[in-house]
């Protein structure tokens, strides 16, 4: 029999600190390339299918389709992934849930609007709350460089506990860092810490897998573009991945949304 080689799991404590202090956190390839490759055509394909139009937010060079839990099986093992996971359940408890789960792509275009944003901030009034309410992760299924779109942070803004948007900096700004990374790479963050998509000046296209988990208190209504679980999915699903999706079961966002 041969023994068979697991690769440790990463300093989840060490991340946690990071991600307290800083906004952000990243896991360096912690998915195997071959891997990121799959998902990246997969996806590319999926943006290009009619039949996903309406669940594409934005227009290129800069997308966001929506829904992918119902669509692509293969994002399941990534959402449910120990590490995302165990950084989510550290700041929003053992009930923390996936939302949603999407892709991004960015086309090449030097133009593309700088969108220094927080992330479901908009609900709350006055300041955000001091408690994380969503902990965003971007798995990098293409590499992430300066040049291709990596997204910029403005890291420990989550300090600021902003609810709206920040119009105040630039692309050149040095408050402004890129996350860079190989395919495989997982960036997590704080939804209060700024970022923005960035333009793409090379001829390839960035993609991310980007995975929203919320805390069981959050009313995610207020995130126009999730869309539900669709029952036949929820069906096929894992254990593991219904356990943090089963508030999200049902054919329409209105079967599923806590409407205020
Ligand atoms: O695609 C990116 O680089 C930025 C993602 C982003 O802004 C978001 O998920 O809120």
């Amino acid at each position: 029999m041969t023994a068979t080689r697991t690769a440790p799991l990463p300093d989840i404590d060490a991340a946690c600190r990071h991600l307290d202090r800083y906004g952000y956190c990243v896991f360096p390839e912690l998915m195997p390339a071959s891997e990121a490759d799959w998902l990246a055509r997969r996806f590319l394909q999926l943006h290009d299918d009619p039949a996903c139009r309406p669940d594409i937010a934005g227009q290129r060079p800069y997308e966001t389709l929506f829904g992918l839990m119902n669509r692509e099986e293969r994002v399941w093992p990534w959402a449910s992934h120990p590490v995302p996971v165990a950084v989510a359940k550290h700041f929003l408890g053992p009930q923390a849930r996936v939302a949603e789960v999407v892709s991004k792509p960015t086309w090449k275009d030097p133009h593309l609007p700088i969108n220094l944003h927080v992330d479901s901030a908009h609900a709350f009034h006055g300041r955000a709350p001091d408690a994380p309410w969503l902990i965003n992760t971007m798995w990098m299924v293409t590499d992430f460089t300066e040049a291709n779109g990596a997204t910029g942070i403005v890291p420990m803004s989550h300090h600021t506990r902003s609810n709206a948007a920040f119009d105040g900096i630039g692309y050149d700004s040095p408050l402004l860092k890129p996350v860079t990374g190989r395919r495989g790479t997982l960036f997590m963050w704080h939804a209060g810490m700024f970022h923005t998509s960035r333009p793409n000046r090379t001829d390839d296209i960035r993609v991310g897998l980007n995975i929203a988990y919320y805390p069981p208190w959050f009313n995610v209504y207020t995130e126009g573009g999730h869309q539900p679980v669709w029952p036949e999915t929820y069906a096929r699903m894992p254990q593991a991945m219904r356990d943090l999706c089963r508030s999200r079961k049902g054919r329409s966002r209105t079967e599923v949304y806590e409407h205020p």
